[in-house]
């Protein structure tokens, strides 16, 4: 571990011996830790050095190209605005490749704070104006020149299929206590698909969207309560906005973390969704077809029955993909948003009402 990191270090051109590092919890896939180097007069300086997953981005090299293009975009639309930068290694690239294959990029510290659930309103309110916003700056970004880094990550049918062939294969026997989950899963298949199926008929379109939109990836000023910059741009590819939407009501209007196991603890903040969907659409609306504008309700349902997809196939298969801190953690995970689907299904209604102003604006 030392000559490894010594190894990185040196290649980003950083005295090991001068910097002390702590892991940074919170993502389920990189690891992170933050870096503080003493420099020469006895000045700080803090980074974030992370480890992108490599059996989850099996192509790394393409990710950080997506990132570099498309942070360079938002400056062009935006100078002076707050976005990812990657420092470059000495050979010039946004990363490093260590000898053991791990690849690893390094950005500053950005002094901040941010939220996994519980957020006051008008921090709710400023995330939705920063995934609005980001939206907005890359709609005349050309979609197409994306790389795919996850292919079909959002894409729920082929998620539904790899959780039924997990509960076929059974590779760590936990088929039979899952067998409620499934069942549910399975009756609302239909509906949390739909949306992939309207975009296979040319009915919504394809944008350039974030796809990690959870609340905890805006950083915010600690002083003024607003919005800093939205981080973790790994899965920003073409998507539906509809997904963007809801996997962002998912985590900062529920009124619990997405590991509660207390599932009567679960629910929809209706004060939460309607303040993320005012930020968010003061910045999308007017660009927003009437069938996007539509659809984001069911966005928010498809999105947490697809966690829940995701959660349950990886508790299936033996906890091979999200990092747990409890053996049973994704079935845990995947319960807690069964409990926020079933909540929002039975108010989607309210939902659409909550959006109607928007429609005729
Ligand atoms: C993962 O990057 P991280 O750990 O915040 C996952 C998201 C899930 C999220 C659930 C690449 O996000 O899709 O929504 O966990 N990212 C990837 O918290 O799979
Ligand atoms: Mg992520």
């Amino acid at each position: 571990m030392e000559a490894l990191m010594a190894s990185v270090c040196e290649a980003f051109g950083l005295d090991a011996a001068a910097c002390r590092w702590e892991e940074l919890s919170g993502g389920h896939i990189n690891r992170t830790l933050r870096v503080r180097c003493v420099g020469p007069e006895g000045t700080l300086r803090d980074l974030v050095l992370q480890r992108i997953n490599t059996r989850v981005f099996r192509q790394p090299e393409e990710v950080m190209e997506n990132i570099v293009r498309v942070t360079a975009h938002l400056r062009s639309r935006q100078p002076g605005a707050l976005t990812l930068r990657y420092h470059p290694a000495r050979d010039g690239r946004p990363f490093f490749r260590d000898a053991e294959g791990g690849c690893w990029r390094l950005c500053d510290f950005v002094p901040s704070v941010s939220y996994t659930s519980g957020a006051s309103l008008r921090v709710v309110e400023g995330a939705g104006e920063a995934f609005g916003t980001f939206q907005q700056l890359l709609a005349d970004f050309p979609a197409d020149t994306l790389h795919e880094t996850i292919p079909g990550f959002h894409h729920t049918p082929s998620r539904y299929e790899q959780l039924m062939q997990a509960a076929e294969q059974d590779a760590a026997g936990r088929a039979s206590s899952a067998r409620e989950e499934l069942a549910w899963l399975q009756s609302v298949r239909e509906e949390a698909c739909r949306l992939c199926a309207m975009q296979a008929r040319g009915e919504l379109p394809l944008r350039v969207t974030h796809n990690d939109t959870k609340i905890a990836n805006v950083l915010f000023s600690e002083a003024s309560g607003r919005p800093l910059m939205v981080i973790d741009l790994d899965t920003v590819m073409p998507g539906l906005v509809a997904y963007d939407f809801g996997d962002a009501i998912r985590t900062a209007a529920c009124t619990a973390p997405e590991d509660e196991r207390t599932l009567s603890r679960v629910s929809l903040d209706m004060p939460r969704y309607a303040a993320f969907a005012r930020g968010f659409l003061s910045r999308t609306a007017a660009r927003l077809t009437r069938a996007e504008l539509e659809t984001l309700p069911l966005g928010c349902l498809s999105v947490t029955v697809e966690q829940a997809v995701r959660f349950l196939e990886d508790y299936l298969r033996g906890d091979v993909y999200y990092r747990i801190s409890c053996p049973e953690h994704n079935l845990i995970r995947a319960r807690c948003q069964i409990a926020l689907a079933k909540d929002m299904q039975a108010r989607l209604g309210e939902m659409e009402q909550v959006l109607i102003p928007w429609r005729s604006a």
